[in-house]
Protein backbone atom coordinates (compact mmCIF):
# COMPACT_ATOMS: atom_id res chain seq x y z
CA UNK A 1 0.00 0.00 0.00
CA UNK A 2 1.60 3.60 -1.11
CA UNK A 3 1.66 5.92 2.00
CA UNK A 4 1.66 9.50 1.77
CA UNK A 5 5.43 11.21 1.70
CA UNK A 6 7.30 11.09 5.32
CA UNK A 7 5.00 7.93 6.21
CA UNK A 8 7.58 4.98 6.29
CA UNK A 9 5.63 1.43 7.37
CA UNK A 10 8.35 -1.41 8.36
CA UNK A 11 6.15 -5.01 9.67
CA UNK A 12 8.31 -7.52 11.31
CA UNK A 13 10.82 -4.81 12.61
CA UNK A 14 11.45 -5.98 16.21
CA UNK A 15 11.54 -9.64 16.96
CA UNK A 16 9.71 -11.32 19.83
CA UNK A 17 7.21 -8.96 19.84
CA UNK A 18 5.10 -11.08 22.15
CA UNK A 19 8.10 -10.74 25.17
CA UNK A 20 8.48 -7.19 24.70
CA UNK A 21 4.60 -6.47 24.32
CA UNK A 22 5.04 -8.50 28.13
CA UNK A 23 8.34 -6.36 29.80
CA UNK A 24 6.56 -3.53 28.19
CA UNK A 25 3.25 -4.37 30.20
CA UNK A 26 4.45 -5.16 33.40
CA UNK A 27 7.16 -2.94 33.39
CA UNK A 28 6.21 0.62 32.61
CA UNK A 29 4.13 2.37 35.42
CA UNK A 30 0.84 2.81 33.45
CA UNK A 31 -1.59 5.85 34.45
CA UNK A 32 -4.74 6.96 33.87
CA UNK A 33 -4.29 10.86 32.54
CA UNK A 34 -6.53 13.90 32.51
CA UNK A 35 -5.72 15.77 29.40
CA UNK A 36 -7.34 19.73 28.64
CA UNK A 37 -9.86 19.60 25.80
CA UNK A 38 -11.78 22.81 24.95
CA UNK A 39 -11.04 24.28 28.20
CA UNK A 40 -12.75 20.73 30.35
CA UNK A 41 -10.24 18.37 31.82
CA UNK A 42 -11.37 14.82 30.63
CA UNK A 43 -9.84 11.40 31.11
CA UNK A 44 -7.74 10.12 28.09
CA UNK A 45 -9.12 7.26 26.76
CA UNK A 46 -5.50 5.01 27.05
CA UNK A 47 -3.46 4.88 29.68
CA UNK A 48 0.07 6.32 29.41
CA UNK A 49 3.42 6.23 30.62
CA UNK A 50 6.52 9.13 29.83
CA UNK A 51 10.63 8.90 29.30
CA UNK A 52 13.00 11.19 28.99
CA UNK A 53 16.37 12.38 29.35
CA UNK A 54 17.34 14.52 32.33
CA UNK A 55 15.99 18.39 31.96
CA UNK A 56 13.52 17.49 28.82
CA UNK A 57 9.82 18.52 29.16
CA UNK A 58 7.09 17.85 27.28
CA UNK A 59 3.49 19.39 26.97
CA UNK A 60 0.55 18.12 25.11
CA UNK A 61 -3.19 19.22 25.28
CA UNK A 62 -2.12 20.90 28.55
CA UNK A 63 -0.46 18.06 30.45
CA UNK A 64 3.36 18.55 31.37
CA UNK A 65 5.23 15.74 31.24
CA UNK A 66 8.44 15.37 33.43
CA UNK A 67 11.49 13.68 32.57
CA UNK A 68 11.66 10.07 34.38
CA UNK A 69 14.35 7.74 34.28
CA UNK A 70 14.96 5.30 31.33
CA UNK A 71 14.04 1.62 32.26
CA UNK A 72 16.84 -0.65 30.50
CA UNK A 73 14.38 -2.22 28.28
CA UNK A 74 12.98 0.80 26.86
CA UNK A 75 16.70 2.23 26.42
CA UNK A 76 17.43 -0.53 24.00
CA UNK A 77 14.39 -0.07 22.33
CA UNK A 78 14.86 3.69 21.72
CA UNK A 79 18.60 2.62 20.70
CA UNK A 80 17.12 0.35 18.03
CA UNK A 81 14.66 3.01 17.26
CA UNK A 82 17.30 5.86 16.57
CA UNK A 83 19.33 3.25 14.87
CA UNK A 84 16.54 2.69 12.12
CA UNK A 85 15.60 6.17 12.04
CA UNK A 86 19.15 7.88 12.26
CA UNK A 87 17.80 10.08 15.07
CA UNK A 88 19.20 10.68 18.64
CA UNK A 89 16.03 9.96 20.41
CA UNK A 90 15.60 11.57 23.81
CA UNK A 91 12.14 10.89 24.86
CA UNK A 92 9.65 7.96 24.64
CA UNK A 93 5.41 8.23 24.92
CA UNK A 94 3.83 5.13 25.58
CA UNK A 95 0.34 3.89 24.90
CA UNK A 96 -1.46 1.45 26.59
CA UNK A 97 -4.97 0.82 24.53
CA UNK A 98 -6.85 -1.87 27.34
CA UNK A 99 -9.66 -2.53 24.72
CA UNK A 100 -10.99 -1.59 21.21
CA UNK A 101 -12.96 1.34 23.45
CA UNK A 102 -9.58 3.49 23.92
CA UNK A 103 -8.42 5.04 21.15
CA UNK A 104 -6.44 8.28 19.89
CA UNK A 105 -8.37 11.12 18.15
CA UNK A 106 -7.37 13.00 14.99
CA UNK A 107 -3.63 15.00 15.41
CA UNK A 108 -0.85 15.76 14.50
CA UNK A 109 2.23 15.91 17.00
CA UNK A 110 3.17 19.30 15.66
CA UNK A 111 4.37 20.72 19.73
CA UNK A 112 6.89 23.68 19.51
CA UNK A 113 9.02 21.67 21.34
CA UNK A 114 9.29 18.74 18.25
CA UNK A 115 10.49 21.63 15.95
CA UNK A 116 9.49 22.36 12.70
CA UNK A 117 9.73 18.34 10.97
CA UNK A 118 10.24 16.10 13.67
CA UNK A 119 10.96 12.79 13.03
CA UNK A 120 8.63 10.05 15.57
CA UNK A 121 9.71 6.38 15.22
CA UNK A 122 6.47 4.65 16.54
CA UNK A 123 6.59 0.76 17.86
CA UNK A 124 3.34 -1.29 17.50
CA UNK A 125 2.84 -4.16 20.58
CA UNK A 126 -0.12 -6.52 20.94
CA UNK A 127 -3.25 -6.34 19.30
CA UNK A 128 -3.24 -4.88 15.93
CA UNK A 129 -4.64 -1.92 15.29
CA UNK A 130 -6.49 0.81 12.58
CA UNK A 131 -4.03 3.66 11.96
CA UNK A 132 -5.54 6.01 9.73
CA UNK A 133 -3.91 9.00 8.34
CA UNK A 134 -5.58 12.20 6.65
CA UNK A 135 -4.45 15.37 4.88
CA UNK A 136 -5.11 18.34 6.56
CA UNK A 137 -6.95 20.49 4.18
CA UNK A 138 -9.28 17.10 3.48
CA UNK A 139 -9.37 13.90 1.30
CA UNK A 140 -9.52 10.40 1.98
CA UNK A 141 -8.11 8.91 4.54
CA UNK A 142 -5.73 6.22 4.31
CA UNK A 143 -5.76 3.14 6.98
CA UNK A 144 -2.72 1.08 7.91
CA UNK A 145 -3.00 -1.62 10.47
CA UNK A 146 -0.33 -1.94 12.92
CA UNK A 147 0.77 -5.20 13.40
CA UNK A 148 3.16 -6.39 16.50
CA UNK A 149 6.70 -5.98 15.93
CA UNK A 150 6.15 -2.97 13.49
CA UNK A 151 7.93 0.41 13.37
CA UNK A 152 6.42 3.71 11.74
CA UNK A 153 8.66 6.59 11.31
CA UNK A 154 7.08 9.75 10.25
CA UNK A 155 9.41 12.46 9.20
CA UNK A 156 9.24 15.34 6.34
CA UNK A 157 6.14 17.27 6.37
CA UNK A 158 4.08 14.04 7.80
CA UNK A 159 3.05 16.68 10.88
CA UNK A 160 2.56 19.36 8.58
CA UNK A 161 0.20 18.03 5.89
CA UNK A 162 -1.14 15.31 7.60
CA UNK A 163 -3.08 14.14 10.81
CA UNK A 164 -3.62 11.01 12.17
CA UNK A 165 -6.06 8.56 14.47
CA UNK A 166 -6.30 5.28 16.35
CA UNK A 167 -10.21 5.03 16.33
CA UNK A 168 -12.49 2.78 18.57
CA UNK A 169 -13.28 -0.45 17.32
CA UNK A 170 -16.08 -2.55 18.38
CA UNK A 171 -14.21 -5.64 17.56
CA UNK A 172 -12.93 -7.50 20.83
CA UNK A 173 -9.11 -6.44 20.77
CA UNK A 174 -6.67 -7.51 23.36
CA UNK A 175 -4.58 -4.47 25.10
CA UNK A 176 -1.92 -2.75 22.53
CA UNK A 177 1.38 -0.84 23.44
CA UNK A 178 2.47 2.28 21.20
CA UNK A 179 5.94 3.96 21.96
CA UNK A 180 6.44 6.94 20.52
CA UNK A 181 10.20 7.96 20.32
CA UNK A 182 10.96 11.76 19.61
CA UNK A 183 13.15 14.38 20.32
CA UNK A 184 12.23 17.21 22.53
CA UNK A 185 14.09 20.26 21.76
CA UNK A 186 15.66 22.14 24.58
CA UNK A 187 14.07 25.98 25.62
CA UNK A 188 16.27 28.40 24.37
CA UNK A 189 18.57 29.23 27.62
O1 LIG B 1 -1.01 4.40 18.99
C1 LIG B 1 -0.61 4.85 17.92
O2 LIG B 1 -0.15 4.15 17.03
C2 LIG B 1 -0.72 6.35 17.69
C3 LIG B 1 0.11 7.13 18.66
C4 LIG B 1 0.11 8.58 18.35
O3 LIG B 1 -0.53 9.04 17.44
C5 LIG B 1 0.89 9.49 19.16
O4 LIG B 1 1.44 9.09 20.21
O5 LIG B 1 0.96 10.68 18.78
Amino acid sequence: MKLPPGFEYRPGWLDAPDEWFRRLYEGLEWAARDILLFGRRVAQPRLVDWYADPGIRYRYSGLELRAKPWPPFLEELRRRAGETASRSFNSALCNLYRDGADSMGWHADDEQELGPEPVIASISLGAERRFLIRPRGGGKSIRLELSPGSLLVMSGRSQVDYQHSLPKTRRPVDPRINLTFREVLSPPG
